[in-house]
């Protein structure tokens, strides 16, 4: 809007200079020239030309001849007798008076004309040149004055001039019968073709020789053509005229109707109006297309008003108008291309990181989140440089479908960053939530590939504190690090949600469910995951993951673990009573494999409580068993000969080898989700668990196959000899009423099956 104003006045003001008036002249010459129209030939010439010279052979000519002349146009019955020849000194008495006789005589009115010129070149005072007084006793006077523009070509020509004191109309006016102002100029019309007047030679006229019908009822104008006689004046389109002609053409001009010209201002109002629609085109060709259109729209409007209605518009700063809207346009849309490809990533046409740091300076949020991929320049290497970009897509898709609102930026090769308005309690789980995602391979040009992100988190606007800690998790293997001033927001957020735990714990407002495992050689349930959950009052029902880690940390994991411990005993030694001879696994963190205090409390609840040998079994992860190993397996041994299982929990995850399990007291593998969940379909996955399967059985080991979805998956299992599959596709963790409600369901389906032992 204020451009588009800017712009209008700009452009008036250079207007009313008049220096636009060579771009208007332009114009109007160009659309004349694709303008024609014939003369109407009610004026017809007569001209004083190179034969007629000859044939007189004397200058100035003597005026009986041009007595001759009137008496010869009367006789053939012209309109009017119009002179453009200068009578303004005499000649001698007798040629004077024969002409003044002659005027007297006609019936047709005679003009002759009169002309104001400048002194000299050093007094500019106008000096007018009338008629001889005798000669002007008949005759009307019309004026001749032509006034060429400042490039000395004549565009228009007076209606009426001040000469000797009064206001004279101008020949062209008189011919057409027109009155109008002194002073006032018309636009000769340039479409007149001035080969189209209709001529004749003086000479002949003057011996009668020609055709005396063709002139009657005609207007006359007689002047000088030849070339010696000077007067001649440059017109547009048609070059270099003589004077006559281009008071003919004035004439004819003026017949058709007084023009009417239209000063610039109306038009350029006009356009200022759509020049906004110009500046609201949104690429380089909508400019281009809009900008065509309305200059020839105003070519058009030009040409219509000229031809039907005489207008002369004065077009030029309405055109300007547009072609400076359009230069505008055109620049912010560079501009703005150059900006966006400045704000882009090229490879993946993602934003970048000046992008992000323009946005989050403007939008409201509470966090940036960044996401470094890990060895990115090795798979990069192997990759190429397209191959590394689809990647980047991938891992933006996954965060996308896992719940990533908000725009994802690439702020570096390896690096993706977004905000969030999450509470770090939230986003704690979203971004575990997104490392489990990634564990699931990625395929980048039929490779599969593992992919794994490490998180740093900062507060608003600290993109570079928030990639500082997301390199330092990727150096200490650490999912995610706070930047230090994020941090303490986040043990603040800790340190209420463990007043809370102990609340819940003391309270005993912790549950327990359970996941069924089925026993693929009987299809029966044998057996079930404790997993704990935590009806949170403010955020609901929590998963394990979020709270697991921070009663790790704070020392209250060996507290929720027996506390777990104690309800599944409770559950086992229930069901054991209603003759149902089901185990029960619970998870064990790894650091508790290092408090003696929790392996004595677990003695004390095995000898006060009768557990049923085997039925009890501890969940390890192999990380817990590798870092302080010997004393780990002779944990490990400790509870074994309480009569409790041991089993291997996300097997696969872990660097250990089979050979190193031997040394543990084992009884069961698991063999993790990421490789079962796509078995059935992946040769590397199906190869793993094959093996698994084989090696485990040939260690003495039972295999449990964990995360089956579906019953393609549990069939590839059956095949390949797994021992046990758990799994959304057999049931989900749930309550003890509903998950006994499933064990009858397979018992009643194969109520032939052999009686659990174990
Ligand atoms: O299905 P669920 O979201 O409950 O399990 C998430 C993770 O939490 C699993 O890896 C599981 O091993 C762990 N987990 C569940 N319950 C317990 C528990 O009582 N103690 C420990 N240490 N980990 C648990
Ligand atoms: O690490 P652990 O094995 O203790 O983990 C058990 C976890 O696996 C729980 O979070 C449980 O909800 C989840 N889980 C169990 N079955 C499935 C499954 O079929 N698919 C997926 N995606 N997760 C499962
Ligand atoms: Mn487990």
């Amino acid at each position: 809007m204020i451009l588009c104003v800017l712009l209008a006045v700009m452009v008036a003001g250079t207007a009313s200079s008049g220096t636009l008036q060579p771009v208007e002249n332009w114009i109007q010459r160009l659309a004349a020239e694709t303008r024609e129209r014939h003369a109407s030939g009610q004026v017809h010439i007569v001209e004083m030309d190179a034969s007629s010279v000859a044939a007189i052979d004397r200058w100035p000519w003597p005026r009986e001849y041009y007595g001759h002349m009137i008496a010869e146009l009367d006789k053939a019955g012209a309109r009017s007798i119009v002179f453009d020849v200068d009578f303004s000194t005499p000649s001698t008495p007798a040629q004077d008076h024969a002409l003044a006789e002659a005027i007297a005589l006609s019936r047709a009115p005679v003009v002759l004309p009169i002309f104001g010129q400048e002194r000299s070149a050093a007094d500019q005072r106008q000096l007018d040149a009338l008629p001889i007084p005798e000669l002007r006793e008949n005759a009307a006077l019309g004026s001749v004055s032509v006034a060429p523009d400042a490039d000395g070509i004549i565009r228009n020509l007076p209606i009426g001039t001040f000469n000797a004191g009064a206001p004279r109309p101008s020949l062209a006016a008189r011919i057409a019968g027109v009155s109008g102002e002194a002073g006032g100029y018309f636009p000769i019309d340039l479409a007149i073709d001035p080969e189209t007047i209709p001529r004749h030679s003086f000479i002949s006229v003057v011996r009668g020789d020609f055709d005396p019908g063709a002139l009657r009822g005609k207007d006359v104008l007689i002047g000088a053509t030849a070339i010696e006689m000077g007067d001649r004046y440059a017109v547009p389109k048609h070059g270099v005229q003589p004077g006559v002609v281009i008071q003919a053409l004035g004439a004819e001009t003026l017949l058709a109707g007084i023009p009417w010209r239209v000063p610039w201002p109306l038009p350029l109002v006009v356009c200022f109006a759509f020049s906004f629609w110009i500046l609201s085109a949104s690429s380089i060709r909508h400019v281009a297309n809009r900008l065509a259109l309305t200059v020839v729209a105003c070519l058009a409007i030009l040409q219509l008003g000229a031809y039907s209605l005489q207008l002369h518009i004065e077009i030029a700063p309405g055109i300007l108008i547009f072609v400076a809207a359009g230069a505008v346009r055109v620049a912010q849309i560079l501009r703005e291309n150059f900006i966006r490809t400045l704000m882009t990533d090229s490879d993946t046409g993602m934003s970048n990181a000046r992008a992000m740091r323009k946005d989050i300076a403007q939008t409201e949020h509470d966090f940036v989140v960044v996401a470094q991929i890990t060895d990115f320049e090795a798979l990069a290497l192997v990759l190429g440089p397209d191959g590394a970009a689809s990647l980047v897509k991938q891992v933006v898709a996954r965060l996308e479908a896992s719940g990533c609102e908000g725009p994802i930026y690439r702020t570096e090769d390896r690096v993706l960053a977004w905000t969030t308005n999450l509470t770090l309690f939230d986003l704690e789980q979203h971004l575990s939530g997104l490392i489990a995602v990634m564990r699931i391979p990625m395929e980048v040009k039929g490779k599969p590939l593992d992919v794994s992100l490490a998180f740093g988190i900062a507060g608003a606007g600290g993109l570079s504190h928030a990639r500082h800690a997301a390199s330092q998790a990727q150096r200490k293997q650490e999912p995610w690090i706070y930047h230090e001033e994020t941090q303490k927001a986040a043990i603040e957020e800790q340190v209420s949600l463990l007043g809370e735990l102990d609340l819940a714990l003391e309270r005993d407002e912790l549950e327990v469910v359970y996941q069924p495992k089925l026993e693929l050689a009987t299809g029966r349930i044998t057996s079930a995951e404790a997993l704990v959950r935590w009806d949170h009052p403010v955020r609901g029902r929590l998963r394990p993951d979020a709270f697991i880690l921070l009663a790790e940390e704070a020392d209250r994991i060996d507290r929720l673990t027996i506390f777990v411990i104690d309800k599944t005993i409770d559950n086992v030694i229930a069901w054991n009573g209603a003759e149902m001879a089901l185990s029960v696994a619970v998870n064990i963190s790894a650091r508790l494999l290092a408090s003696e205090r929790f392996a004595q409390q677990v003695e004390e609840i095995l000898r006060r409580r009768l557990v049923p040998t085997n039925r009890l079994i501890f969940e390890v992860t192999e990380s817990a068993t590798v870092k302080d190993s010997d004393k780990a397996i002779a944990m490990l041994e400790r509870f074994r000969d309480l009569g409790v299982v041991i089993s291997m929990d996300d097997y696969g995850t872990g660097q250990s080898t089979l050979s190193y399990l031997k040394e543990l007291p084992l009884s069961e593998l698991k063999i993790d989700r990421s490789f079962v969940q796509n078995s059935h379909r992946d040769p590397n996955d199906a190869l793993l668990v094959r093996s698994t399967v084989n090696l485990a059985h040939e260690l003495g080991l039972r295999v449990v196959a964990e995360g089956v979805e579906d019953a393609a998956c549990l069939q590839f299992l059956r095949s390949v000899g797994c021992d046990y599959a758990q799994g959304y596709h057999i049931g989900k963790p749930s309550s003890c009423a509903a998950f006994l409600e499933l064990v009858t369901r397979y018992q009643e389906k194969h109520p032939e099956s052999v009686p659990v032992a174990m």
